[in-house]
């Protein structure tokens, strides 16, 4: 197995930034300034990959390279990493050949900012994997990458990053039978952003499937009819960012492109017709518009009765039950049901609650078809997981979604330390040489301060979401109170307190507005919906509320209709369930053998051939790449087999006793030369050193070859 900090070492002689060396790892006394100019000098010839060890970084290029065509993948196949240049091919083949031979389970972890290349990254290992394992399972094969198709059509929009941008976490296990041929897949999805469904920002997009649709629809009278499709521009969903195209995509192909997808899958076309059910009444569910009713109730206006009807029939309700729902709140005291109306806002804010629930279960039935579409079956344990999740988020403003995000990259983070120092550590004891214990940043603490129960702020928001009168400001003074002498929690300035709170993560300190936190956390339970969303005659509809959550809620039969009716008020928040998700994925995470891909954007304009050095050093600064880095300077970054050092350094002493061990040859070897003792180490099987032994030995090495070099060409002159 590879260490993280492994890696060619001897090949390089007095390697430069300069000079855009393929494995950074031998570069003497890197900072994060050489880091950059390395990777800009790669950059610039189009090498966008570049090693650190074992860790691969990518630079985004921006533009279409031809390194990723079948003769590409046939040149990594079977090689070694240390053999190759650096490739994502490199690193797939280097995990799959780890599998094969040691039977532990592979990961490839790869982390970046929005629009650095993390799904392009994804596709590529598994168009790797899809392509070098024996083709017997052609099918399962096109499944795993069409299953991309359709869940980047529902989980990833435009954004002013990246016009691609996933809004979903996820984590595909590709599972391997024990003569190497794919046996399936598993998904495993990550919180998709649900506010995109009702708003977007300027110049962003809702998710890609509501504009395939429209452009399905356009092509085709029949498709309209059936599922009610007008203009887009008619819909306040698609229309109110100003931006319903992509340059470069068109969305009737893109549409063609999913529902091949879904034929791939297996999805059957009722269920397909289900969903675009679904997303039409999604979007004039967002055209509704209530009237107020003397300050305290709302009503529909003449227009929206049009509008319910045309929902009715996509969902398969009844338009008394669905107008109650809209208007009213059913509240339950001591066991009556009591409607209460509601305001006009709160209708408005209501009904966008239902499209998001409605948007997010289909998204749960789809990763729920294609894991039955392409589950492994029970006896394939072996797999190779590819982790493609939002990186490190710091906006203007930060929110609720923004602290899951940055705890995801803590908890990543604080794996990936480990992982890095224990793994070096482990091969210091093994082959019994002295260090001093490596310290490391710990970002530990700051981990605790989010998710440590018994007191830490994901409890907090819990507690003040289930205390009847509890507020976002009842929420942050209590949190106030209870962190601010934590190192890792900031109060902030005064007159922002009842607004704000900031946690100082490791790779920067970043301001959440806590406006909303409580609503996101409990991510109000939409019983009436559910009930009809049960009885609906849709059967996609109905198929929908298995992703219920039913904790908390339990179906009763009343007179051949199901209703629902609250078990316990402990139903699970969104921090709840995304901190379990979160721990099972660090357990699976644990039990793998890790890769890392460092995915870099060289510029914020999505533009080729543009390295912007202020972007890349910012990413740099928390990549993680630069305590890699730290360590290789604490410890012995470069480490050489006995035989192999003495095969290339007993040309410097020429008397050593041929007959001792090759250990005692080595270390007399180093003894000879006086280089500074504690600067290398003689391990069991391995002589341990550090750039400033091994750079002058290979110096003294390649003088003695050149001179050796002259002297035979003088004899070859000389008998001429
Ligand atoms: V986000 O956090 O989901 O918003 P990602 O996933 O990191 O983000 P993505 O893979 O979607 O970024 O890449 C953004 C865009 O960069 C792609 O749509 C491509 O246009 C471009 N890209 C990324 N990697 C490559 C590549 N290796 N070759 C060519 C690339 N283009
Ligand atoms: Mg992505």
């Amino acid at each position: 197995m590879s260490s993280a900090l492994g890696g060619p070492g001897m090949s390089h002689r007095g390697a430069r930034p300069e000079d855009g060396v393929r494995d950074m790892i031998i570069i003497s006394d890197i900072d994060e300034n050489g880091i950059n100019i390395n990777l800009k000098t790669r950059y610039k010839e189009d090498k966008i990959y570049t090693f650190t060890g074992s860790i691969l970084v990518a630079v985004n290029p921006y533009k279409q390279l031809l390194i990723y065509e079948q003769k590409d993948i046939e040149e990594y196949s079977g090689k070694k990493i240390s053999q190759v240049e650096p490739h994502v091919f490199a690193v797939s083949e280097e995990a799959f050949q780890n599998l094969k031979n040691s039977g532990v389970n592979q990961s490839c972890i790869i982390s970046g900012e929005s629009g650095a290349g993390k799904t392009e990254t994804t596709k590529f290992i598994l168009q790797y994997l899809c392509s070098v394992t024996n083709h017997t399972s052609f099918w399962v094969e096109q499944q795993i990458l069409e299953a991309n198709t359709v869940l980047e059509a529902f989980g990833n929009a435009k954004t002013v990053r990246n016009d691609n941008s996933s809004r979903f976490g996820k984590f595909m296990q590709v599972c391997f039978d024990d003569s190497q041929q794919i046996k399936g897949c598993i998904v495993q999805d990550y919180l998709l952003e649900q506010s995109r469904i009702t708003f977007q920002s300027k110049n962003e997009r809702n998710y890609h499937v509501f504009y395939q649709f429209i452009a399905g629809a356009d092509a085709s009278a029949e498709f309209r009819e059936q599922f009610f499709v007008q203009p887009i521009n008619t819909y306040y969903y698609l229309s109110q960012s100003g931006c319903t195209t992509l340059n470069g995509v068109n969305d009737t192909k893109m549409f063609d492109r999913l529902r091949l997808a879904m034929n791939v899958l297996k999805i059957p076309d009722q269920m397909v017709d289900g969903i675009f059910s679904v997303i039409s009444a999604i979007l004039h569910l967002g055209n509704l518009t209530f009237e107020d009713v003397e300050g305290e109730k709302s009503d529909l206006t003449s227009k929206d009765k049009e509008i319910l009807d045309m929902i009715c029939m996509l969902l398969g309700f009844e338009a008394e039950p669905l107008t109650d729902s809209l208007l009213y709140r059913q509240i339950q005291v001591r066991g009556t049901v009591t409607s209460i109306p509601f305001k006009v806002q709160e209708a408005s804010e209501n009904r966008h609650a239902m499209a998001k629930a409605l948007y997010s279960r289909s998204f749960a039935w789809l990763v729920d078809a294609i894991n039955k579409c392409t589950n492994p079956g029970q006896h394939e344990s072996r797999f190779l997981g590819v982790l493609d999740i939002f990186g490190f988020e710091n906006f203007e403003i930060n929110s609720f979604e923004q602290l899951c995000i940055n705890y995801t990259n803590e908890k990543l983070h604080r794996f990936f330390n480990h992982y890095v120092f224990a793994i070096e550590q482990e091969i210091y004891k093994e082959e019994e040489i002295e260090f001093a214990h490596i310290t490391f940043t710990d970002n530990s603490p700051c981990l605790e301060l989010i998710e440590k129960s018994p007191r830490c702020i994901l409890k907090s928001v819990d507690e003040e979401c289930r205390f009847p009168q509890g507020t976002d400001k009842s929420y942050i003074t209590k949190q106030h109170e209870a962190f601010e002498s934590h190192p890792c929690y900031i109060k902030g300035d005064r007159r922002m307190w009842e607004i704000e709170f900031g946690i100082q993560h490791y790779a920067g300190a970043v301001t959440y507005k806590v406006k909303g936190f409580l609503d996101k956390n409990k991510d109000t339970q939409q019983d009436m919906l559910f009930e009809m969303m049960h009885n609906s005659v849709n059967v996609f509809v109905q198929d929908l509320t298995r992703f219920q959550d039913l904790l908390g809620v339990k179906l009763e039969d009343m007179g051949g209709r199901q209703t629902i009716s609250r078990t316990t008020s402990k139903k699970p928040t969104v921090g709840d369930t995304f901190k379990h998700q979160l721990n099972a994925l660090v357990d699976i995470l644990t039990t793998t053998n890790p890769w890392y891909v460092r995915c870099l954007k060289s510029n914020t304009d999505k533009k080729a051939n543009v390295y912007n050095d202020k972007e890349v050093l910012t990413q740099l600064s928390y990549s993680g790449m630069l305590d890699i880095i730290r360590i290789k300077r604490e410890g012995y970054p470069i480490h050489v087999p006995h035989e192999n050092f003495l095969e290339k350094y007993k040309c410097l002493t020429p008397n050593l006793s041929p007959g001792d061990e090759p250990r005692t040859l080595s270390t007399k070897i180093l003894n000879l030369l006086d280089l500074p003792k504690t600067e290398w180490q003689v391990g069991k099987n391995q002589i341990f050193m550090r750039n400033s032994v091994f750079e002058p030995l290979e110096e003294r090495r390649i003088i003695f070859i050149t001179k050796k070099a002259i002297l035979i060409q003088r004899t070859w002159k000389g008998f001429a």
